[in-house]
């Protein structure tokens, strides 16, 4: 595997895009990016950004991963064994909450090679007669001063628009649809057939969960899903290394061109792609940046914990267990991280394609840009 040194971007640019011009990355540090909506626009509360914070920068290196073998044989098809190994978790290059960068151990683990697919979550259903969150009846009491029309069971789909809009309102370009989950991924008359390959979508975070425990296995947690993103690469930008397009090439099933309303396709999909449509990381995992963005066990938090001084108490195998801090402002209901980015991230409003953004999603909510994939720990 090759070592790509890692970019401490002091100019403030990233490598060229397609159209060999360079993207700025100024802009990216006070944006709000993809925020994701949440179920609290229906009670009328405006989604206020957190202010960016003045963070510590730290540069450090982590120590080399030590590769271990895997403890026997996958434990279900599809999966992939991730050595343990110590690793710079976050970057300083982008938005505030991957700061700062700071080393994290964690033990080895076997991870799905792919998103779960909507095939796969299928059979899950057939077999248990899950019933997924968003088709479930919305009590109005969790929604003080909600319109009792929208507290209808739905999820929020993706519009792209005409043409130019504020970006800074997501209600723009995603719309809450009325029997919109898994199945109809753009509501009642939509199927997902011919996309049994695709990843499955409108999964809120217990749904992921359940999936997970039906299928023997447990939800990532953000550390462990970060270090596997990165597939070996220390502190490069992208899960592949630091080149946009290297030769021309998309890795990653992003949007190219403004978002939301001119997408060039230049990856070759307008919305999700086939999981493994795209080349494999380091560590042989395909889509974990773009396509969809990917549950994780951690609350979020606006920024990561201080980097530690002493290597003898480099955090290992980190969670956030508590979602004291991750309540986005004027919002009851707490946010787990979810990672990698999805087919909505563009350059023109967020650059989240990468192992180190992360970004805070409401309990409640899910939209037709999120799915996850699942692990197996070993056995200490
Ligand atoms: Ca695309
Ligand atoms: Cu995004």
């Amino acid at each position: 595997m090759r070592a790509v040194r890692p970019v401490l971007v002091e100019t403030a640019v990233v490598p060229s895009n397609t159209h060999g011009t360079l993207v700025n990355l100024a802009p990216f540090a006070s944006r709000p990016g993809h925020e994701m909506p949440t179920l609290a626009y229906r009670s009328g509360l405006a989604y206020l950004d957190s202010d960016e914070q003045t963070l510590r920068e730290v540069r450090s290196t982590a120590g080399a991963a030590q590769a271990s073998d895997p403890l026997g044989s996958p434990p279900a098809e599809g999966m992939r064994w991730i050595a343990g190994g110590a690793f710079l978790m976050g970057s300083v290059d982008f938005y505030p909450e991957e700061r700062p960068v700071h080393r994290v151990a964690v033990d080895g683990f076997w991870m799905d090679e792919r998103p779960v697919t909507a095939g796969e979550f299928r059979r899950f259903v057939r077999d248990t007669g899950y019933v997924s969150f968003c088709e479930r009846p919305l009590d109005p009491a969790d929604y003080p001063g909600a319109d009792p029309e929208v507290l209808v069971p739905g999820s929020l789909v993706f519009r792209k628009t005409a043409g130019p809009v504020d970006l800074r309102d997501f209600r723009n370009w995603w719309e809450y649809v009325p029997g919109a989950y898994w199945k109809r991924p753009e509501g009642l008359g939509s199927t997902i057939n011919g996309r049994d390959r695709h990843p499955v979508v409108h999964v809120a975070y217990q749904d992921a969960e359940a999936y997970a425990s039906w299928a023997g296995k447990e939800l990532p947690t953000e550390a462990e899903w970060e270090y596997a993103a990165r597939g070996g690469l220390e502190g490069s930008v992208f899960a592949w290394g630091d080149e946009h397009f290297p030769d021309g090439k998309p890795m990653a099933n992003s949007w190219q061109g403004e978002f939301p309303w001119q997408n060039l396709r230049l990856d070759g999909f307008e919305g999700a792609s086939p999981v493994g449509s795209f080349p494999p990381n380091g560590y042989g995992l395909y889509d974990m940046t773009g396509n969809v963005w990917e549950w994780t066990t951690d609350f979020f938090t606006p920024r990561h914990a201080d980097e530690v001084e002493k290597p003898c108490c480099i955090p290992r195998n980190p969670r956030v267990a508590s979602g004291e801090e991750s309540f986005a402002e004027g919002e009851t209901i707490p946010r787990r991280v979810i990672k990698g980015g999805s087919h909505l991230c563009a350059p023109n409003y967020c650059l989240r394609y990468r192992p180190a953004a992360r970004q805070g999603e409401a309990l409640d909510t899910s939209t037709g840009h999120i799915g996850f994939r699942c692990v197996v720990r070993a056995a200490v």
